[in-house]
Order: C-alpha cells, then structure tokens, then sequence
C-alpha cells in the first residue's frame, strides 16, 4: 500500500495534480525590444513567385547548364583534386542534439564453397545536416512558407517533403571561388563570433586578383574550420561568418551556393539578438540560394586556390532537407 502511496505520489509531481503530462517551466516574458529588428523577413509579395518562375524548386540550382560545366571545365590545368569534406563519424562537432551513429554488421559467411565473408553496416543519423553538409530549400521557411512560398503544411509528410526535396537538385559542376577572409584579415580565424563585412570581402577579392560572376560557387574562408574535430564545443558555440549585409550583397552577385568553413556559414549568434541566423532565410528562403556548410578549407588555402573547378552531387534522398556531401575542388 505504502509503495502505491509513493508511486501516486511521484506521479502526480511528473504530471501535475490534474493527471495532464508536465508543463515546461513558464519562460520569463519576452522584454520588449528598445527598438526594431535590424532585418524582418520580406513578405511574400515581395519575394514570390521566385525570379526563376512561380513553381520553382531548383532556385539558384538553376545556374546549371552545360555552359556552366563547360566554364568549369576549363579551369582544370594540372588534373589536381582537392577534397573540401571532411570525414563523417563520430569524431564530428554536431548542431543541438544531432548525432551519426555507426553500427557495424560484422563478417557473415555466406552460402558456397568459396565461403565469401560480407561486411555491412547501419547508420543512425540526420544524414541531410551531418558533417560537411548541403542546404536545401525544405530545411527552412518562414513561418509556414518556405522559397518560392511552398508552404510546410501542404509539402512535409512523414516520408519526406513532396516538394523542394533535395533529390530535384542535381550534380554541381561550376566555377568555385574561395574568398580568403581570415588571410585577408592576417590572421589564421576569425574571432569567434566576428561578423564579415562587405568591405572584409571585397577586400580579399582585390588582393587575391579574382572577380566573382553570376552561377560561382562562392566559398568563404573564416579559419574557424581548425577547431573542427579539435574542439567541438567551442566550434557549435559560435562561429565567424558572414551576416545580413555580407549576404545580401554575395546574393546580389547571383551565385550558385554560398559555402563556409564554419557550421551556418554565417556568423552565430547574430550580433542582433532578436534574430535567429537570419542568412538561413535570406539564402534558402527569400532567395533560394543554396548552403554549403562544414567545408575543409585548409588544403586550398594553403595553396591559395582561389579559382577551380567545383564538383559536387547532393545524395539523392528522396523529401530530404539537405545531404552530407563531399564537394571536390579540381584545378
Ligand atoms: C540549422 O538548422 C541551424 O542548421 P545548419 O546550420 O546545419 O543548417
């Protein structure tokens, strides 16, 4: 009877006196701002239909064409290729709860006189935003809306969106540039939540000699990459990146994704605290460019190769938000 007692008693604490399931402790109210947001979202009669058509799902994936890989190609001189991934496992910094699990399915012998041993194994993991990892348009919105004004309701079911999945987005092969900002800046990474200027960008891009041009793949170098796999908590704390001003004005040079060495590719936390990486929706929702997040910058910063040949196929998942992909650079 006593342990009856107990049990009712516990269980009353976890469920409230009402029998309802436990209540999240009450958030103190919201203080209200001394002044505005420094960016809202646009509406969307400002944003939609897309300028590349109402319906569209590819967004700035829509740079491909074969003149674009034939552009690309002609970057390639020596035959060098330079991985910009790296290795997924358990070693990996993760976004909140994210994890990659492996599980492997050892030796089975199977059925002959040659006595063939087979190896497999079993992956547990949020494979779309996992180690060097591609954005694509289902992975944030608005509210409800997302690029285009495709709205959540009406395109995420339990298998997956029926829209904007990143199987529709196909193979890049395009002119990568890389933007050195941490060598531009003299320094080996960015401080750990510096935003990037528009002045840091478009001084790197005259010392490195290069320009940018509609449908590149534009990829930024903070440093803040050297602590991946070193120091993870500090890498997910924070990072160096581009903000608003930095992004609106790489948009306007209308590329085919912007990639970072950093976790967002923009700077974590924003400087304005009312806002919630607000790059995630400038790109992938407003503008439907694509995000290239996690990248291994070393190697080609080590031999300033600012301009090649990128190359990369996002897994074809079917109603995925995104894909861990391992981008080559060939020059
Ligand atoms: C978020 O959703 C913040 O994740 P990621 O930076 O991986 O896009």
């Amino acid at each position: 009877m006593k342990r009856i007692t107990i049990a009712i008693a516990i269980s009353a604490m976890l469920c409230g006196t009402s029998g309802a399931p436990a209540q999240a402790p009450a958030q103190a109210p919201a203080q209200t701002p001394s002044q505005p947001p420094s960016w809202t979202v646009p509406p969307e009669s400002q944003r939609c239909p897309s300028k590349w058509g109402a319906g569209d799902e590819r967004g700035s994936g829509n740079h491909m064409k074969p003149q674009t890989v034939l552009n690309a190609v002609k970057l390639i001189k020596t035959g060098e290729v330079i991985e910009l991934s790296h290795v997924l496992g358990a070693g990996m910094p993760f976004f909140g709860t994210r994890r990659f699990d492996i599980h492997m399915k050892r030796t089975f012998m199977n059925a002959g006189t040659n006595e063939r041993g087979s190896n497999e194994e079993m992956v547990l993991s949020e494979i779309g935003q996992v180690g060097t990892q591609f954005d694509g348009f289902a992975h944030q919105s608005h509210r409800n809306s997302h690029y285009n004004c495709f709205k959540t309701d009406e395109i995420a079911t339990r298998s997956g969106f029926t829209k904007l999945g990143i199987q529709n987005v196909g193979a890049f092969i395009a002119r990568g540039v890389l933007i050195d900002v941490a060598g531009f800046k003299g320094v080996e990474m960015l401080g750990d939540n510096y935003e990037v200027t528009v002045a840091d960008l478009e001084g790197a891009i005259a010392k490195q000699n290069i320009s940018l041009q509609p449908g590149d793949a534009i990829i930024i170098h903070t440093g803040w990459g050297r602590l991946y796999g070193k120091d993870n908590a500090r890498f997910v704390k924070s990072c160096p990146g581009i903000g608003v001003k930095a992004a609106e004005w790489l948009i306007a040079r209308d590329p085919l994704l912007l990639g970072s060495d950093n976790w967002p590719v923009e700077v974590a936390p924003n400087p304005d605290p009312q806002i919630s990486l607000p790059v995630h929706q400038i790109a992938l929702v407003v503008n439907g460019v694509h995000l290239l997040e996690n990248l291994k910058l070393d190697e080609l910063v080590t031999k300033q190769a600012y301009e090649f040949a990128f190359m990369m196929q996002p897994l074809k998942i079917q109603g995925a938000t995104g894909s861990t992909v391992a981008p080559i650079a060939v020059r």
